[in-house]
C-alpha cells in the first residue's frame, strides 16, 4: 500500500517532466543575439524588421533605435550570427563593426545615413 501511494506521484511526476522536456528540446536551437547597427530612424527599422524576419531560420527580430540594437532570435541548425550580419549589411547598415554595403548603402534616402 505504501508502495502504491509512493508511485502514483512518481509516475504522475514522470510524465510532466517529458511534458516539459519537449517543451526544451523545441526551443533548444533557439539562440538569441543582440547586434549594434547603423540604424538612424523609423525607416531603417521597418527595412530591417520587416526583411531580416524573412531570412532563413529566423524566428523574431526587433530594433531599438535608441541604442540601435537588433535583437534576433535564430534557429541555429538553420543560421548563424556572420549569416544574420551579412544580411544586414546586404541592407545598407553596419552591423557589429561589419560595414555597410556601400552600393546599397549610397542609395538610402538621406534620413537613414550615419552623421558624419
Ligand atoms: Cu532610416
Amino acid at each position: 500500500m505504501h508502495k502504491l501511494f509512493l508511485i502514483i506521484p512518481l509516475v504522475l511526476f514522470c510524465s510532466l517532466m517529458s511534458c516539459g522536456n519537449n517543451k526544451a528540446l523545441s526551443q533548444k536551437n533557439i539562440e538569441g543575439i543582440s547586434i549594434k547597427t547603423s540604424a538612424q530612424c523609423g525607416m531603417c527599422q521597418k527595412t530591417l524588421e520587416d526583411n531580416i524576419i524573412y531570412e532563413k531560420g529566423i524566428r523574431a527580430v526587433s530594433l531599438d533605435l535608441d541604442t540601435q540594437i537588433l535583437t534576433v532570435r535564430y534557429d541555429k541548425r538553420k543560421t548563424n550570427a556572420d549569416k544574420i550580419i551579412a544580411a544586414i549589411n546586404k541592407l545598407g547598415y553596419d552591423a557589429n563593426g561589419s560595414p555597410a554595403n556601400a552600393e546599397v548603402y549610397k542609395n538610402l534616402p538621406d534620413c537613414c545615413k550615419k552623421e558624419e
